[in-house]
């Protein structure tokens, strides 16, 4: 008991109680208990690095897997804030991880952001789920350092040395007892990091495997971001426009958009809010789809790569060889779908359908070799599509004359 001899207040009951509520139900706040609900974690900790990135405060962010799946996130950003909160003597980083929900997003008054991540919930849900955490703060001349067991803290936030530097490092062991499996995939870890890597330009970011001889690791830093993000998604492919057609847009919903178009057939196009991998897609994909048909119908009707007595191409067939990478802030998502990896905001479909129109339209009125180049495979898969159809038909057809025929030769029989 000696670890928890300090009084507590009605603030910090509530705070247990909510570490408890996560403890028991799991599954409602990282998804799962699995290996996915496992790697989360880990995002959770990275994004909360990534956000400082994105204040413009850190640099660069090393993931470690060490021995006995322990995950280490240490970034060079300003430090989780120290200070102490008057009305409950605990400290800023303390609370962070030991309050859920901790933050902005839900009206907590630190300002603290909490944005990424599936769930958005952040630290102090890692927090809960594991066994070890320990966190070690370097900021204001220092190094500060404390820990958790389960969410309940172990070591009180202590300076335990001096520095000019400044950073957050973050080590924690989830709990064996709530999750199936504790063995990290590097490769999964290692393919989010890069996403990560591209979702924010120039960030650098490192992840090393030291569970085992020989290490594993990778380190990116894309002073491209979503441009070069498709560019890696197309590397083996032969490419129609050589530099990916890039669209950016400020405002209320930011939107960042890389466009590559290939030889192949397939359609791979990405989507992303605030981070998160969108796999269900939703509002701005749609958005993003009805403006790429009418932009490019509208050019090839103007012209004259279509003529007017010619129907309009179809949405597939100007996805045909598409790569595309979609990036949107969204200040409150609403995740739909069966994995919640749907966008269901309805407003940033038309937001997303006018940056694209706008865009996308001078950039071919700028490009129209490229556009005419575009257009030429838009068309051939259009008329394949019709081929297609035809064909289709014809087989349709004389089956149905075989068939009734059939019968008449069962009689004759
Ligand atoms: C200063 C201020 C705030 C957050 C951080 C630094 C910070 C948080 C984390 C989490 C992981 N690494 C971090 N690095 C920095 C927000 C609160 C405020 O504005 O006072």
């Amino acid at each position: 008991m000696e670890k928890f001899e300090h009084e507590y207040n009605a603030e910090q009951i509530q705070v247990l109680e909510g570490l408890e509520a996560v403890r028991k139900r799991p599954g409602m706040y990282i998804g799962s208990v699995s290996v996915r609900g496992l790697h989360h974690l880990v995002y959770e900790i990275v994004d909360n690095s990534v956000d400082e990135a994105l204040a413009g405060y850190c640099k660069n962010i090393n993931v470690t897997i060490e021995p006995g799946n322990i995950i280490c996130v240490e970034d060079d950003g300003r430090g989780i804030p120290i200070d102490i909160h008057e009305k409950t003597g605990i400290s800023a980083a303390e609370t962070v991880y030991t309050k859920l929900h901790a933050g902005g997003k839900f009206g907590g008054d630190s300002g603290y952001k909490v944005s990424g991540g599936l769930h958005g919930v952040g630290a102090s849900v890692v927090n809960a789920l594991s066994d070890m955490t320990e966190v070690t703060i370097q900021r204001d001349g220092g190094i500060y350092q404390m820990s958790f067991n389960r969410g309940k803290t172990v070591k009180k936030l202590e300076r335990i040395g001096d520095s000019d530097k400044t950073g957050t490092k973050v080590r924690f062991l989830a709990d064996g007892t709530i999750f199936e499996t504790l063995n990290y995939e590097y490769e999964t870890l290692e393919t989010r990091l890069r996403e990560m890597a591209f979702l924010t330009k120039g960030l650098r970011i490192t992840i090393e495997d030291k569970r085992e001889e020989p290490y594993k690791k990778a380190d990116f830093c894309f002073e491209g971001g979503l441009i070069s993000f498709v560019e890696f998604l197309n590397k083996n492919k032969e490419k129609i426009n050589q530099k990916p057609i890039y669209i950016e847009k400020a405002g209320e919903v930011p939107i960042e958009i890389a466009i590559q178009y290939t030889t192949a057939y397939s359609e791979n196009i990405y989507t992303f809010v605030n981070n998160i991998n969108t796999i269900e897609g939703g509002t701005h994909l749609e958005g993003f789809k009805r403006a790429l048909t009418k932009v490019f119908n509208d050019y090839a009707k103007s012209h004259n790569l279509l003529k007017d007595k010619d129907s309009n191409l179809q949405g597939e067939d100007i996805r045909e060889g598409i790569t595309a990478v979609i990036s949107v802030k969204v200040k409150e998502p609403q995740f739909e779908g069966q994995t919640k990896t749907k966008l269901g905001n309805s407003e940033v479909a038309g937001i997303v359908m006018s940056a694209v129109n706008e865009e996308l339209s001078a950039f071919l009125e700028e490009n129209p070799s490229i556009a005419k180049s575009i257009l030429e495979k838009c068309i051939s898969a259009s008329r394949a599509r019709e081929a297609a159809r035809k064909a289709r038909e014809l087989v349709r057809r004389k089956s149905a004359l075989e068939t009734s025929t059939l019968p008449r030769k069962t009689i004759r029989l």
